[in-house]
């Protein structure tokens, strides 16, 4: 920068974040980030076990966390011979911090030498069959926000956003697992269920207010991106229920190990 005042290059300030990383975890280079979603954190622990865990507002560039479930850490984890940076929080769309603020940490993820990235979240499912605590693979999205990370004309592709050979790899593990394409709304109220009805008739089967815009930032960084949501309860209507943040938290409790053993499995294959 040259000018103190001037607004800092997002790319540059995931730059600085990375060496602050790579300075306080003792790792100099990542090789796979993980971004964890609602009531994936007790899956965490299958990974292996932590080299270093650091506050990501120790870092440039990022803010307090804002949502019961989630913490605000970063953990390096050394699992086989790869560098896991696991981000146990994110930063969403709708806390109004902006675009720059939702994917800083996959720019800082990329800047730390991660070329592959996983990116789970917890969602709303709307395919009959599936229930509360499953994984499902996402295979495509739609994103809802209106709006891109990138900035200028740079025109990113996004076919094959949610790399098919990761997604091989996960059925190769656990070859019950299904896929669907998530739409992320702006949030942070739930879809009321003429939205759901819509996302239906569009081809949508997950909902949730997450990831579309870090897998475009992850592909524009050139990384690798497998998307994982946990359908943590049945999109607006569908139930005749109420949604609720509890629930979101028990689906995840309750398939823990099954995650856990999913990524621990998958994470030599990346
Ligand atoms: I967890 O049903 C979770 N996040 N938009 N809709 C949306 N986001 C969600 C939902 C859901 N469940």
């Amino acid at each position: 920068m040259t000018d103190a005042h001037e607004t800092p290059d997002p790319h540059e300030l995931a730059g600085r974040a990375a060496a602050k990383l790579a300075e306080l975890t003792g790792v100099k280079s990542h090789d796979i980030a993980l971004v964890l979603g609602s009531g994936w954190l007790p899956a965490v622990d299958a990974l292996g076990e932590a080299t270093a865990e650091i506050d990501t507002t120790d870092l440039p560039g990022f803010s307090a966390a804002a949502v019961a479930g989630h913490s605000g850490k970063i953990r390096s984890i050394r699992s086989g011979d790869r560098n896991l940076l696991v981000f146990l929080s994110r930063t969403h769309f709708y806390e109004g911090k902006g675009v720059r603020a939702v994917v800083h940490p996959i720019r800082t993820a990329a800047a730390a030498g991660c070329r592959a990235i996983v990116l789970t979240n917890g969602c709303g499912g709307l395919r009959d069959g599936w229930t509360p605590g499953q994984p499902v693979l996402i295979s495509d999205h739609i994103n809802l926000t209106a709006h891109s990370p990138v900035e200028g004309a740079n025109f990113v592709d996004l076919t094959d956003l949610y790399s098919p050979r990761l997604r091989g790899l996960c059925r190769e593990v656990d070859a019950s697992l299904d896929e669907g394409i998530y739409v992320q709304f702006p949030g942070p109220h739930y879809e009321t269920p003429a939205e759901i009805n819509m996302v239906r008739a569009m081809g949508g089967d997950l909902v949730g207010m997450s990831t579309t815009l870090e897998a475009i930032a992850a592909r524009e960084a050139g990384m690798e991106v497998l998307g994982i949501s946990l359908v943590t309860n049945l999109a607006a209507g569908l139930s005749g229920q109420p949604l609720n943040h509890e629930e979101v938290l028990e689906a995840g409790r309750s398939a823990a190990s099954r995650m856990g053993g999913l990524l621990g499995s998958i994470v030599p294959g990346i």
